[in-house]
């Protein structure tokens, strides 16, 4: 049975995706220099947690999907126009992984891309992307994959650590949030993730 809150963010989430997010007076605010990524991030979480708690529908909060916009066209879509094209993503991902192969960013996209324009648009593609659990065996490798910066078949402490700094988070949110959820699947508490560890992050 859902809360009370479960179902405001679902009512308003609902209602901002009829009325199409990118006519949202709030979301189209300046962008500013303040937001704080690790609190960002835990916010992701915690909104994902949410989500996973209610039912099919995409429930996310008007401040959410606010930080969404922002990290998107901060990260994503430097022009701004609501779209994600192969380029952008493609810089993107090479801030946390420089030797970035252009199949694995057209693989990126291809898993997020429902209306098959061939980019990643920020509705609804990155909003349900951010906002609903990928607890699959693809997004775990995808991600495996992409965390292993060096290709060397194992995802280590650090490599996740400049991973989370290439994304915006400070030196010290980096290290407190791969210690605290990534290393918990580091069974033999060796400083490197195996993939079947890495996995367990998935609830596979
Ligand atoms: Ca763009
Ligand atoms: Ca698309
Ligand atoms: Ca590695």
């Amino acid at each position: 049975m859902r809360s009370w809150l479960t179902t405001f963010l679902c009512l308003t989430g609902t209602l901002i995706a009829a009325h199409g997010l990118r006519h949202s007076a709030h979301l189209e605010k300046p962008l500013t220099d303040t937001l704080n990524h690790g609190t960002d991030y835990q916010t992701i979480f915690l909104n994902r947690q949410i989500r996973s708690a209610s039912d099919g529908l995409p429930c996310v909060s008007v401040s959410f999907l606010t930080e969404l916009k922002e990290r998107f066209v901060r990260w994503l879509d430097h022009n701004n126009d609501g779209q994600s094209t192969f380029d952008e993503v493609k810089n993107y991902i090479r801030r946390f992984k420089a030797g970035v192969t252009d199949d694995v960013v057209a693989a990126f996209i291809k898993r997020r891309d429902s209306n098959g324009n061939g980019a990643l648009d920020f509705v609804p593609e990155y909003v349900q992307d951010m906002s609903v659990p990928d607890n699959t065996p693809e997004g775990a490798t995808e991600w495996f994959r992409l965390h292993d910066t060096n290709d060397d078949g194992l995802v280590t402490q650090s490599e996740l650590e400049n991973v989370a700094i290439a994304i915006g988070m400070s030196p010290e949110d980096a290290a407190a949030t791969v210690q605290g959820y990534y290393m918990s699947s580091d069974l033999d508490k060796d400083g490197k993730l195996t993939f079947d560890e890495f996995k367990k992050l998935y609830t596979l």
